[in-house]
């Protein structure tokens, strides 16, 4: 059959997408959500594709599908994709979809107030606070996180030698913070930062490898954390995250929050219950905490809360008819 039907809620949190498709996704192998991501990955790209890129997506787009988990002790299972690709763990994604969830009446989770999900890379506890018939504010107890390789260094093209700190929050990070040959994120384009950023991550992961130490299946670094100085009061500091081929995240990024909270805890810039409030390239913010110290394999690991809000703007029925339309599996314009 070559026309499916999505049906899709469309939100934003803290400014970047995330479209939960509620129906039409795929019944996916695999007990865990790790398993169903492997069988996603090697079968489904055509509705990744399809819902994230042009036309009926963007190159910043993201998005979100529900599973019945692998155990009772969770209230749902999440799978997450993007433009450039499924990802393990997704911060503003979560927030998103929990809002959209509850606020939609998608399911009941066994205690009024936590979503209990299992994500490809782990638990994350939703607290969720309700204003009238609203979801407010959405805060992750996220996976544990913990700074991976510090001090590699990679020779961009456009900037010279770059010092990089990769950290694990979710997803690997390439944290470029201000340094010699990079001033900050306040100036450069977006544009620029997308292309710093497509050469740094080829040569990043030809140069060294990225793979987490409890699950092999978890691996290589595709995201660049990209630093500034905040403009806001409040916000302890400013980034910026790339990911597919064009996109910088419009929210401060949740895992790459909690992996840029991993990174300072071992540099000794935070502790135990301190708060980071981290700014995105449109000025919205999320509110870290290091919520407690624990260990993964050798590595000194933090377990990191993010907070944030998300806005449901649409209700989106998408046809997919590869019969009809050439441009039905998407593409994307570099
Ligand atoms: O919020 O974790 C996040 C995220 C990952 C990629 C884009 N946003």
């Amino acid at each position: 059959m070559s026309k499916h039907i999505f049906e899709c809620i469309d939100a934003h949190t803290c400014g970047n997408p995330i479209r939960l498709i509620k129906s039409g996704g795929p019944k996916l192998e695999g007990k865990t959500m790790l398993d169903k991501r492997e069988h996603f990955m090697s079968e489904f790209g055509w509705i990744l594709r399809s819902l994230m890129f042009e036309p009926r997506g963007h190159d910043i787009m993201s998005g979100s599908f529900l599973y019945e988990p692998s155990s009772d002790e969770f209230d749902i299972g999440i799978l997450f994709i993007e433009t450039s690709g499924c990802l393990p763990m997704c911060g503003h994604g979560t927030i998103g979809t929990v809002t959209m969830m509850i606020q939609e009446g998608l399911i009941k989770p066994k205690t009024e107030g936590v979503v209990v999900l299992e994500t490809p890379a782990g638990r994350v506890d939703a607290y969720y606070t309700l204003k009238g018939n609203k979801v407010s504010s959405v805060k992750i107890i996220n996976i544990p996180s913990f700074l991976y390789a510090p001090n590699l260094k990679i020779k961009s093209s456009f900037l010279g030698e770059i010092n990089i700190d990769v950290s694990y929050g979710g997803n690997f990070y390439a944290i470029v913070d201000i340094q010699k040959n990079f001033p900050g994120i306040d100036s450069f384009t977006a544009g620029d930062l997308g292309a710093f950023s497509r050469e740094i991550r080829i040569k990043i992961n030809e140069k060294y490898k990225f793979e987490h130490p409890e699950d092999s299946r978890i691996n290589k670094c595709i995201h660049v954390l990209w630093s500034g100085n905040p403009t806001k009061p409040e916000s302890t500091a400013r980034n910026a995250v790339f990911y597919g081929e064009k996109a910088i995240d419009r929210s401060p990024c949740g895992t790459g929050t909690s992996a840029r909270m991993a990174q300072w805890y071992t540099q000794n810039k935070m502790d135990a219950n301190d708060t980071f409030i981290h700014e995105s390239i449109i000025g919205s913010q999320f509110t870290g905490r290091i919520e407690e110290i624990v260990k993964v394999a050798d590595y000194d690991a933090i377990i990191p809360s993010i907070e944030g809000w998300a806005k449901v703007y649409g209700y989106n029925k998408i046809i997919v008819d590869s019969d009809d339309d050439p441009y039905a599996h998407g593409f994307q314009v570099i």
